[in-house]
């Protein structure tokens, strides 16, 4: 079923200049960009945007980490890509992510409060269509 989820390159991975091989992977798939825009987000989006983690012990800094530069946000449309997303971009922590996966491959958890994974994507149909509409309203 074609569906859109919602995919961020996180500050770490758009200051570590690897931008371009995220959005190859995600087009190599064979998934099609649908929206692609550098921003810096603001702490009030990036309430919303985790909105679940308020009140968990990294969610401050998560968001200190999410807003000291830019993200590249990405709407991708594909046969079951929230789900493929989710598999390209791998486990939550870089250091056990699966070789192969974007954060398996080119992350590792930097020795700082926050897991710098370098990607975000929506987990849900549900997740997707609220993160879209947050980051791309008009679409
Ligand atoms: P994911 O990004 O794999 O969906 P999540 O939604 O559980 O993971 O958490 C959102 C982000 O918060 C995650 O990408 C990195 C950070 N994070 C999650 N668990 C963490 C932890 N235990 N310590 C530090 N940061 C964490
Ligand atoms: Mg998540």
């Amino acid at each position: 079923m074609t569906e859109r989820t919602l995919i961020l390159v996180k500050p770490d991975g758009v200051e570590r200049g690897m931008s371009g091989q995220i959005l190859a992977r995600i087009e190599a798939k064979g998934y099609t960009l649908v929206a692609v825009e550098l921003r810096t987000a603001s702490a009030e989006l990036l309430a919303q945007h985790y909105e679940e983690h308020v009140g968990k012990p990294f969610y401050e800094s998560l968001v200190e980490f999410m807003v000291s530069g830019p993200v590249l946000a990405v709407v991708a449309e594909g046969d079951r890509v929230i789900e493929g997303f989710r598999s390209l971009a791998g486990a939550t922590d870089p250091t056990v992510a699966a070789p192969g996966t974007i954060r398996g491959d080119l992350g590792r958890q930097w020795p700082t409060k926050v897991i710098q994974n370098l990607v975000h994507g929506s987990d849900s149909p549900d997740s997707a269509a609220r993160e879209i509409g947050i980051w791309f309203p008009s679409l």
